[in-house]
């Protein structure tokens, strides 16, 4: 309960002006001693505007870091950490969840609840409520799609526990029903990942051909769908000579993704360019190319290009082997990240709203050396198998 206490008023300075929370007074009272409800707490602390967690933390007994350092609750003095994962749909997912239990293990005095949802917004749904009347320090949530989370996280709100949205983005009415997010620039992704496609299109003597583009889109209505289709929407916009013949979801893994470039290709003989939303569904176009009797490559006219994002050590090999041309990274490691959030409300320091992670751009050969969006350049890597040995996943 003391814990739940803190975390409210923690999350009620994040919404309130910081000139609110950032009195001198070190006094947590309403949030160590006693036993306010949640909104009594919240209400006197936000209102009174004296009470400082960071100075708390700094040096006072009640702060909520000597919580975390050797408390009563019923952890045993670890932080509890609900985390409502998406799945299991790909390899990026499995380098994500790999890091958030490395990351939020006993030892490093965490209790981690982990729910995977099997890509369902239901089941997030019935996890966020599980993790609630577990009274868990924070809830860490990786969602599914945008859209739908406005009870549930009202719902966290209520019971004073900070939310944190991890990878992919909520589409919420009121943005104080979450304390912070970290992830990608997912329309960056896309407009990278076209950027090279247009350069490379260029420095091979093909810039003014014809190029009839599929789109295996990611599950519709994720972040990362939508950004990366909305970078290729935009570059199609863009080139007179670009054609979109069709989009459809592989809902990020590898047996869809096959499907459906399976039947894409029953459709149209003349396919240029397979723009994958991520590796597991580029490897599944690739097997269906494949077993089609056609190439992957990267001679456009002759080879079908396949595109994807991630850069997983598996999707980077592709790169390597000459099946995939261009690997735009999506960075999966944000155990550290959400940790650094979490030790920032611990200690009562204020956190970013929003932080958007750096990513590179790879591919499978040295035509392009760089790409430019929004008059900004970004290096692009040759994948050699020092590269790939070099990478965390
Ligand atoms: O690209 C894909 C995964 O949301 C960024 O989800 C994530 C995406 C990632 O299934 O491989």
């Amino acid at each position: 309960m003391k814990r739940k206490i803190v975390a409210l008023f923690l999350a009620t300075c994040m919404a309130a002006s910081m000139t609110a929370c950032g009195g001198k007074d070190a006094s947590t009272d309403n949030a160590s001693s006693n036993n306010d409800t949640a909104d009594d707490a919240a209400g006197d602390d936000a209102a009174g505007g004296d009470d400082a967690a960071g100075d708390d933390a700094a040096g006072g007994d009640d702060a909520a870091g000597d919580d975390a350092a050797g408390g009563d609750d019923a952890a045993g003095g670890k932080i509890t950490v609900g985390f409502s994962q998406v799945g299991a749909e790909s390899d990026w997912r499995t380098a994500n969840s790999a890091s958030m239990k490395e990351t939020f293990s006993e030892a490093n005095g965490y209790e981690l609840i982990f729910d995977d949802a099997q890509q369902k917004q239901e089941n997030q749904i019935a996890a966020i409520r599980n993790f609630i009347q577990q009274e868990v320090d924070y809830i860490v949530l990786a969602p599914v799609t945008e859209t739908g989370w406005d009870t549930v996280l009202q719902e966290a709100y209520d019971a004073g526990i900070p939310v944190i949205i991890v990878d992919r983005m909520v589409n919420i009415s009121k943005d104080d029903l979450y304390t912070a997010w970290v992830g990608s620039n997912f329309q960056l992704e896309g407009e990278k990942a076209c950027a090279w496609l247009d350069a490379y299109a260029e420095a091979t003597g093909k810039g003014s051909e014809e190029l009839n583009i599929i789109d295996i889109q990611g599950t519709i209505g994720a972040s990362a769908q939508i950004g990366r289709t909305a970078g290729l929407e935009a570059a199609i916009e863009a080139h007179d000579n670009w054609k979109l013949l069709e989009a459809q979801s592989g809902e990020f893994t590898q047996a869809k993704g096959q499907e459906v470039m399976e039947s894409l290709l029953k459709q149209y003989d003349d396919i240029d360019v397979v723009y994958c939303e991520n590796d597991n569904e580029a490897f599944g176009a690739i097997d269906a190319i494949e077993a089609a009797g056609k190439t992957v490559g990267k001679e456009i006219g002759k080879d079908i290009l396949v595109m994807s994002f991630d850069s997983t050590n598996a999707g980077l090999t592709d790169v390597l082997n000459g099946k995939i041309i261009c690997n735009t990274e999506c960075n999966p490691l944000h155990g550290p990240r959400v940790e650094e959030i979490i030790k920032k409300l611990e200690a009562g320091e204020e956190v970013e709203k929003q932080q958007f992670v750096d990513e590179e751009i790879f591919a499978g050969t040295e035509d392009v050396p760089s790409i430019k969006v929004n008059d900004a350049e970004y290096p692009v890597t040759t994948v050699t198998q020092e590269v790939i040995d070099g990478r965390a996943y």
